[in-house]
């Protein structure tokens, strides 16, 4: 197999989505590491339930929806500021030590991201973190309006990119992603 372009997973995969540990725990001492579980694991729920219902909002809406569920079924009360500071660092998260490294070493393929993130939020990101000098696109599900694993979500790398299924390899440390990827006909690491 030729692989003409390689892309990856956004969150969790090139970015440390444990990274917003750091400002939750400044937010609520004693709590940063169970509201960050709490909030990914409803976030991707939110995702995957309004998919099936076809009530498709943001990855911006959900990502609120998911950390004010998190911040209620523990107790904690939160001001606006507080809420918006934590929010922010979804627009700022770390990068892996070892993601800038390895794009850069596969700069003859095209590569993107292909994340269930808003067009907003993952153009912030891109940018903040300076992968936009690397990556050819950055594509969000928004377009389509529906999430990954959802096959519509997969098809977007084709017409944005234009190299087929079968040249192409997505990569994501997203297990239900992955299955999702190869499901749909990419090949997958
Ligand atoms: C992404 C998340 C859901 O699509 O991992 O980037």
């Amino acid at each position: 197999v030729t692989i003409k372009a390689v892309v990856f997973d956004a969150y969790g995969t090139l970015y440390d989505i444990k990274s917003v540990a750091a400002v939750t725990e400044q937010a609520f001492p004693g709590h940063g590491e169970i509201i960050t579980q709490i909030w990914r694991i409803k976030q991707l729920e939110y995702t995957w339930l309004r998919s099936l219902m076809r009530r498709y909002q943001d990855f911006s809406d959900i990502t609120r929806e998911s950390l004010a569920y998190a911040l209620r079924v523990l107790g904690l009360e939160c001001d606006d500021g507080a809420f918006e500071r934590i929010m922010d660092k979804y627009l700022h998260l770390d990068l892996y030590p070892d993601a800038a490294a390895a794009l850069a070493g596969l700069r003859d393929r095209k590569l993107a991201i292909l994340s269930n993130g808003s067009t907003a939020m993952l153009n912030a990101l891109v940018r903040n973190s300076g992968l936009d000098r690397v990556l050819d696109a950055t594509i969000s599900v928004d377009a389509r309006k529906i999430f990954k694993p959802a096959p519509e979500a997969y098809s977007l790398v084709e017409s944005v990119l234009g190299v087929p299924p079968t040249e192409t390899l997505f990569v994501s440390s997203n297990p239900w992603d992955a299955c999702g990827a190869k499901a749909f006909g990419l090949n997958v690491a």
